[in-house]
């Protein structure tokens, strides 16, 4: 055979190989069929959002229809926890999967003006949207980001593509273009933003589904809603004629905004026909402070700031239809550690193989085999919570607790919910064997990299901002 009749041969063989796997065997169509495309992941955070206060836990006086239907179509988690009680550790335990006390952050920065300079989720850690945008997922970020104010730390440098919100840790929600010093931003550059700021962030995050429809995505969606200033537009206040208290009225006012908002990114993903292949989870960054926005925790007891469950337990749902169920709870405590190991399963991922081979192994695990039924264990021993002078511990049923300036306190939740029955002085063995359970873990913590003390004294953060400046730029 010539040269030429052996490449026209070889050139035959190719042809039919290609056409031959491009018409598969009913075996390989059946592979094909079962191969589902990686889920998108969207990840909603309410703000300062009281456990009482949504529908599905029985609120009465402020209607959440969107929230509820999200709740229907997934699973409620009715022990979920966050892993701080204030905003900014939680988000760093969200994007990491790790307790934040692990890399120093423990505690809120404060303001731009007043944070310790190096305020920010640290370089060491990888992020939810990192890992996610590494595997080919767009991975894009609209509302409050709590996590740093340098450049270095900035979304668009911690996984995100895109960006729309704000940097700090709260921000108000009207007359946003007189905002100079705050700027709502898009990417790095500030904008003017003529919406109701709840209604903003809705539009963006349905805007980032519609630009990213033909591909996998990671939406993070931070509303600052309901967090404190309590501002509202007269559309969302004209619901509730029949609120008297003039700040709970604006409270279900930027409430309802935001079930509106989370009405609207699910119906536009309901649209685009992406409902059944998005994995989405809602939760509180943080119990309800009632004294800063009237909201309401009952029937537990505490708030924002401290560790009984009133300041940690919070609204937790978690839907993907066709593999979480619907309709359902699920009472095992899980944590918003478990959000990010979960999404990464979702999307074909061992996440903790990754980051235990890099040395910084997860605290969160994957929830799905727990929520399908699968497994019937309870996903983690003991959850911990530390957060300066208070700390707290649960196993089981049981947790042990301490508050600043206070002793031990000893609760059996399955019995009393609302923490109002102290077992410590009669279970000391119980309170001896879940101290030590914390201690096991305490000791594994480093040291806070700020402190809440230090945001309290403006002078004292400029002394410092001047000290980590470079020499040149010192003030003489
Ligand atoms: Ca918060």
């Amino acid at each position: 055979m010539s040269r030429s009749l052996v490449a026209r041969w070889l050139i035959v063989v190719a042809v039919a190989v290609v056409l031959f796997a491009a018409v598969p065997s009913p075996m390989a169509r059946r592979t094909v069929a079962a191969d589902t495309p990686r889920p998108n992941v969207v990840v909603i955070v309410a703000d300062d959002l009281g456990y009482a206060d949504v529908g599905f836990h029985g609120c009465k006086d402020i209607p959440t229809p969107n929230l509820d239907a999200l709740a229907k179509g997934g699973t409620r988690c009715t022990n979920g926890y966050v892993s701080c009680p204030v905003c900014s550790p939680t988000r760093a335990g969200l994007l990491t999967g790790r307790y934040q006390q692990r890399f120093g952050h423990e505690f809120n920065p404060g303001n731009a003006q007043q944070a310790d300079p190096e305020f920010g989720l640290p370089l060491s850690e990888t992020t939810l949207a990192d890992r996610l945008n590494k595997i080919g997922y767009a991975t894009g970020m609209v509302g409050k980001w709590h996590l740093g104010y340098q450049p270095k730390f900035h979304p668009l440098k911690r996984g995100f593509d895109e960006f729309y919100g704000f940097y700090a840790g709260a921000h108000p929600y009207v007359n946003l273009r007189a905002d100079a010093e705050a700027p709502i931003v898009r990417g790095t550059k500030p904008v003017d933003e003529e919406a109701y700021l709840t209604d903003a962030f809705a539009r963006e995050a349905a805007a980032f589904i519609d630009r990213h429809r033909e591909q996998p995505f990671f939406l993070y969606l931070t509303f600052n809603a309901v967090h404190a200033p309590l501002q509202a537009t007269d559309k969302y206040l004209a619901r509730f004629p029949n609120i008297a208290d003039e700040r709970r009225r604006k409270y279900a006012a930027m409430l309802s905004a935001m079930d509106d908002g989370v009405g609207q990114v699910i119906g536009k993903l309901t649209d685009a026909k992406l409902a059944d292949n998005t994995l989405v989870f809602f939760v509180s960054d943080n119990g309800g402070p009632p004294q800063g926005n009237s909201s309401r925790n009952d029937p537990l007891h505490g708030a924002k700031g401290g560790v009984y469950e009133g300041g940690i337990r919070v609204p937790y749902v978690v839907r993907w239809p066709g593999h979480i169920p619907a309709g359902v709870t699920y009472d095992r405590p899980v944590f918003t550690l478990d959000i990010l190991p979960t999404a990464l399963a979702a999307a074909g991922v061992d996440a903790q193989q990754a980051a235990t081979s890099a040395g910084r192994p997860l605290d969160g695990v994957n929830l799905l085999p727990y929520l399908e039924g699968k497994d019937r264990q309870p996903p983690h021993e003991a959850l911990f919570w530390r957060f300066g002078q208070a700390h707290a511990v649960r196993k089981g049923n049981l947790k042990l607790l301490r508050m600043p300036g206070g002793g031990d306190e000893l609760y059996d939740l399955a019995a009393d919910i609302s923490e109002s029955k102290d077992l410590a002085k009669d279970r000391p063995e119980a309170v001896a064997d879940l101290q030590k359970t914390y201690d096991a873990w305490n000791a594994q913590l480093a040291e806070p990299r700020w402190g809440p003390a230090r945001r309290t004294n403006p002078n004292a953060a400029a002394r410092r901002r001047a000290r980590a400046a470079p020499a040149a730029s010192r003030p003489q």
